[in-house]
């Protein structure tokens, strides 16, 4: 898929102000600082268009990222982070969890976990929380670039045990130095949009 145009996203805090033109969307879920918003920018190749930062919490509220004139790329902002406050990430799971509850048009979501880690508890839970739901979920192991040669088969392992991956599941290294994996999400993505 060639990407030729990005809109300014449309910024959402409650169901109401979701945009309403019925176009296929994908969300990104992850911890803070996984790197959702970088993936965002790796696929439509453009530097901090959605915002990122070293520091977690950057993303606050939903960003609808209008490619194509297609399809949303879906950001969030990111779960277990304990500098942000109790109160705070209550706020985000409830948007969050409202968007699941009702986007008819959520095509898939793409899981972000840390290729270097083992999957959190938040990880986990977040995964068969989807999974409950019956959500089509793509694990996404980001950071695939900070990790040598001879570890790679030890974390995929890992994050693939940790999780319970189903062998139908898709699971896809990421990086957004190297690109890997760019291809194989837009792939998906395109797949999707066939459907
Ligand atoms: N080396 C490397 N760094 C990455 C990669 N992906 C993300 N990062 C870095 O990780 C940090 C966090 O990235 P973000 O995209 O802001 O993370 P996020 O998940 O959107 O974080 P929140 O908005 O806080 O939930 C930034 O410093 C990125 O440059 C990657 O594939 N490789
Ligand atoms: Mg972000």
């Amino acid at each position: 898929m060639q990407i030729n145009s990005v809109a300014e996203p449309i910024i959402a805090i409650r169901i109401s102000q979701y945009p309403e033109d019925n176009k296929n969307e994908f969300l990104l879920l992850g911890r803070s600082n996984v790197g959702k918003s970088s993936f965002i920018n790796t696929l439509i190749e453009r530097k901090n268009f959605a915002r990122t930062s070293s520091k977690p919490g950057k993303t606050q509220t939903l960003n609808f990222y209008l490619v194509n004139d297609n399809f949303y790329l879906v950001d969030v902002p990111g779960y277990g982070f304990a500098n942000v406050s109790k109160d705070t990430q209550k706020k985000f799971g409830i948007m969050i969890e409202d968007y699941l509850r009702t986007r008819e048009n959520l095509k898939c979501v793409f899981l972000l976990v840390d290729y270097r880690h083992k999957p959190t508890e938040d990880d986990i839970l977040m995964y068969n929380f989807l999974k409950y739901y019956n959500l089509n979920v793509i694990v996404v192991a980001t950071k695939y670039d900070k990790i040598t040669k001879n570890n790679r088969l030890k974390q995929d392992k890992l994050i693939k045990e940790t999780l319970k991956l189903n062998e139908n599941d898709l699971f896809v290294p990421f990086s957004t130095i190297t690109k890997k994996g760019r291809n194989e999400v837009l792939e998906i993505i395109e797949n999707y949009l066939d459907k």
